[in-house]
């Protein structure tokens, strides 16, 4: 009897061998600079928990699916979303793997307050103040209808532009009316809040300033100058 379970059990796994196609994980999911429970109370850990190992990880799962085996394997990610967006897995699964890599970094438990140096004074130039860039910041994410993020770009020309895009776009596709180098990216699908917050986008836009890691902002800002 069990000689014959053992033999079933092992036919099925190579049937399954033989038939699997090999997936090459080029792409993979980034630790998270910080305990999960790091953001609290802003971003609650049971958020942050299925954000970064369920959600951020299936897009890595796709998105490698996507490229292993075809014409795009061994491009790099930015390579991907910059020249390959009429792909919809590319878009989406290498927009959500980008965005959710930049996401993790600019947030810190020990964040938010305001920035510093020749970012506060390009943020001054570009909206007036610091609480009007975040009115104008807050403001598109809020009004991003559906799933999307809501982004602080180094535009074309050099100047800050603050706009949003749909899905998992960024500002580095082209032809979105939102063009730019993205220093600040905010996550507004409801996997990044509801939990928390629910329906009110608002105030988990209003608790996310909290925990803004200006000085991985401004390190962006200056690379990207
Ligand atoms: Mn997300």
């Amino acid at each position: 009897m069990n000689v014959s379970i053992s033999y079933f059990v092992n036919f099925t796994q190579l049937y399954h061998l033989i038939n699997k196609k090999i997936i090459i994980m080029a792409f993979k999911l980034p630790i998270l600079p910080y305990a999960h429970d790091a953001l609290n109370p802003h971003i609650d850990t049971a958020t942050m928990e299925i954000h970064h190992g369920k959600h951020h990880a299936a897009y890595i799962a796709k998105l490698n699916a996507a490229v292993s085996g075809s014409e795009m394997e061994g491009k790099s990610l930015e390579e991907l979303i910059k020249n390959h967006t009429n792909v919809a897995t590319i878009r989406n699964n290498g927009g959500g793997h980008w965005n959710h890599s930049l996401f993790w970094t600019v947030m810190n438990p020990t964040g938010g307050g305001t920035p510093q140096g020749t970012l506060a004074a390009a943020i001054d130039d570009a909206f007036g103040s610091f609480e009007k860039f975040k009115e104008a910041f807050s403001n598109a994410g809020a009004t991003q209808f559906g799933s999307g993020w809501a982004w602080l770009c180094v535009g074309i020309g050099g100047k800050l532009e603050v706009c949003s895009t749909a899905n998992q776009d960024n500002p580095l596709m082209p032809g979105l009316g939102c063009e730019g180098f993205p220093i600040l990216g905010l996550d507004v699908w409801e996997h990044a809040y509801y939990l928390n917050y629910q329906n009110k986008r608002p105030d988990y836009i209003n608790a996310f300033f909290n925990v803004v890691n200006w000085e991985e902002v401004s390190r962006r800002f200056n690379e990207a100058k």
